[in-house]
Parts: C-alpha cells; sequence; structure tokens
C-alpha cells in the first residue's frame, strides 16, 4: 500500500541484528576466495551466491538456520572482513532511515577459529565511527555468548571482554545470548547474567522464539534479564500473568516478524501477534534479525506487517518512536531522535 514510502522514510531504531546475519551470499563466496576458505563441496547450496539464497527460503526450523550461520560466518578471519561486513549493514540500514542501531555479534564463533577478541571489537568500532560520520547514525555493540556452547565459554569471552576494557569503555553496551534455544533453557545461564549484574552491565536474552513462553519467565526471574529478543511464544501462547508482567515492567520485546515466518516459528506474517502485542500495551520493536538469510531488511518487516495488518499511520508512527524510547542510548540521543 501507499504506506510503504511513509514507512521507509519513518526514523526507526532497530535493536536486532546480528551483524553475522547481515553477511549476504555475494560477500560470503567473496571472502571464502580471499581467504581460500572452502565451503561444504557436498551441499550443493554452496555451488553459487544464488544456489545459497534459493536454500535459505527453506530452513525447516532455528537449528537448520543456524548450521548455514556458523559456515557462512566462517570466511570472517581479518579485522578488514569485520569492519566490511557491519558498515556495509550500516549503510543498509541508514538507507531505511534507521537513526540508531543495537548491533548483536558472536565473539566465540570467532575468537574459537583464532580471531582475536580485540581484532573483532576493534574493527567494529571503526564501522561504527564511519556510520556515525557518514550517516550521522548512532550504534551500539551486543556481545551475544552461544547457548549450544558450556557455560564456562560464555563466563571465559565476558570476563576477557571485561578485563580488556571494553565494558567500561561502552566498546560494548550489553550482552546477550543467541543460537540454539529449546534444548537450552535461560536458568543454565545464571552465572553469567548474575557476573554481568553485579558488574551494572546491561542483560537481553532471546527466549521465546522457539521455546515455550515459561524460558521467558525464567529469563525475567532467573536472569533478571531487561530485554527480551523476540518473546513471542509469550503473547502466542497466552500466558497472561507473564504478559502483565511484561507490561508493567515495560519490557522490551524485539520482535522480528520475517525471520519467524522464514524459520517457521509462525506459519505467516498474518500469525504474528502483532494485534496482542498491541492490545496488552507490551512494548515492542520490530527487527530484522538475519537480514541476509531471511531476505528483508527492517523496512521490509515493517512492510509485510503493513500488509497483513494495515495499521494506521499514528500506529506507525506510536510503534516508531517506541523504539526510539525503548533504545539503550542516553536520554541526550533519544531526545534528539524523537
Ligand atoms: C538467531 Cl534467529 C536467531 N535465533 C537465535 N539465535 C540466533 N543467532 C542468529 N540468529
Ligand atoms: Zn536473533
Amino acid at each position: 500500500t501507499s504506506l510503504h514510502t511513509f514507512l521507509a522514510a519513518l526514523p526507526k531504531a532497530e535493536h536486532h541484528m546480528h551483524l553475522e546475519g547481515s553477511l549476504e551470499p555475494e560477500l560470503l563466496f567473496e571472502l571464502a576466495a580471499k581467504h581460500d576458505v572452502t565451503l561444504p563441496s557436498t551441499d550443493p547450496a554452496f555451488a553459487s551466491p544464488a544456489a545459497l539464497r534459493q536454500r535459505y527460503d527453506n530452513f525447516q526450523n532455528l537449528d537448520d538456520f543456524l548450521g548455514y550461520y556458523y559456515i557462512g560466518m566462517s570466511v570472517l578471519i581479518e579485522g578488514s572482513d569485520f569492519e566490511a561486513l557491519a558498515y556495509a549493514y550500516f549503510t543498509k540500514a541508514a538507507s531505511q532511515n534507521v537513526r540508531h542501531a543495537e548491533v548483536f555479534f558472536d565473539p566465540q564463533a570467532h575468537t574459537s577459529r583464532g580471531v582475536e577478541l580485540s581484532t573483532i571489537v576493534e574493527s567494529f568500532k571503526r564501522a561504527q565511527a564511519r556510520a556515525e560520520t557518514d550517516f550521522g547514525m548512532t550504534t551500539q555493540l551486543i556481545m551475544c555468548f552461544l547457548k549450544h556452547l558450556p557455560l564456562s565459554g560464555a563466563l571465559e569471552t565476558f570476563a576477557q571482554a571485561k578485563d580488556e576494557g571494553f565494558f567500561a569503555d561502552g566498546s560494548l553496551a550489553a550482552i546477550g545470548m543467541d543460537s540454539s534455544e529449546l534444548p537450552f533453557p535461560s536458568p543454565m545461564w545464571k552465572d553469567v547474567y548474575a557476573a554481568a549484574k553485579e558488574s551494572g552491565i546491561r542483560r537481553t536474552i532471546h527466549a521465546g522464539e522457539e521455546g515455550p513462553a515459561h524460558y521467558v519467565t525464567q529469563a525475567l526471574d532467573i536472569l533478571d534479564a531487561q530485554r527480551i529478543d523476540h518473546g513471542i511464544r509469550a503473547l502466542m501462547e497466552g500466558d497472561d500473568e507473564l504478559i502483565s508482567r511484561l507490561a508493567s515492567s515495560k519490557t522490551l520485546l524485539t520482535t522480528c516478524p520475517i525471520s519467524n515466518v522464514k524459520l517457521q516459528c509462525i506459519p505467516s506474517i498474518a500469525a504474528f501477534p502483532l494485534k496482542k502485542l498491541i492490545a496488552a500495551g507490551v512494548r515492542f520493536s520490530i527487527n530484522s534479525d538475519d537480514p541476509a538469510y531471511f531476505g528483508g531488511y527492517i523496512q521490509e518487516n515493517y512492510c509485510a506487517l503493513q500488509e497483513s495488518f494495515d495499521l494506521s499511520v499514528g500506529e506507525w508512527e506510536t510503534i516508531a518512536k517506541g523504539s526510539i524510547l525503548g533504545s539503550w542510548c542516553s536520554e541526550e540521543r533519544k531526545t534528539q531522535l524523537l
């Protein structure tokens, strides 16, 4: 509809975007060639960027996607690769009027291959500085730990980042957790969340994407998470106690509608619990998750919802303003953006 131009122009904030998930197949193949990284020759999906894109249309679930996601990011080796990846995302996001972005990265998926944590962080910081200069866009990094690896790895990665001063100097704005969900319920991560809280560091976690609503409740109760990434299962299961709690505590759900369809968490965009979120007064933002894998950046997510739900201009203004208000930037920056 005609609102698409309006939605593109609306100043927005994005809170749920994995930098490694913005690696487009063309750049993936380019970096694989540059570094002589061998992509799996037994999987026909790796025949070409076009074949890979086709495969991305058929993810069966979260873990099916994650298999491709971790192979894809194995081509990121030099600092310049990380900088190019992040700058390409910031450029695209700025073109869709994202004025502030809080982006995830998965350090353990790189340090396990011999890339230094400092290389990753310093390279992302170069891209962030360029995005601020070139587009007036502010950005923050959220360090995510991987749920499919032991707690000890998360604790060590957290300790290293803290020792290197990346939280104290503002290089890293928060911690999060992502990757496979169902076998790894929230309580497993108690110690690393306690350590972050003890150090005054903000905390978010992926929960209630594929996993049940009670993983969200546990994330609030046991981890004292301040934000929930996805969380839609709370609405889908109709957990009224949890829904009221999310609303009254003003906990932001960073939702990703196209991702939810592509990973078959919901059958179609029409099944996304948008009306329930609005009716319950739960704070939420609309985000792209892994845009290179799911075929849409933030604007495509706003537009997909508009196609199914036909919201008013006023409702969209409330959503976009809510995304700025729910950000972890300074109050001064929020005022600038509103
Ligand atoms: C992710 Cl969609 C999604 N869910 C959980 N973990 C992730 N890491 C990157 N994308
Ligand atoms: Zn995610």
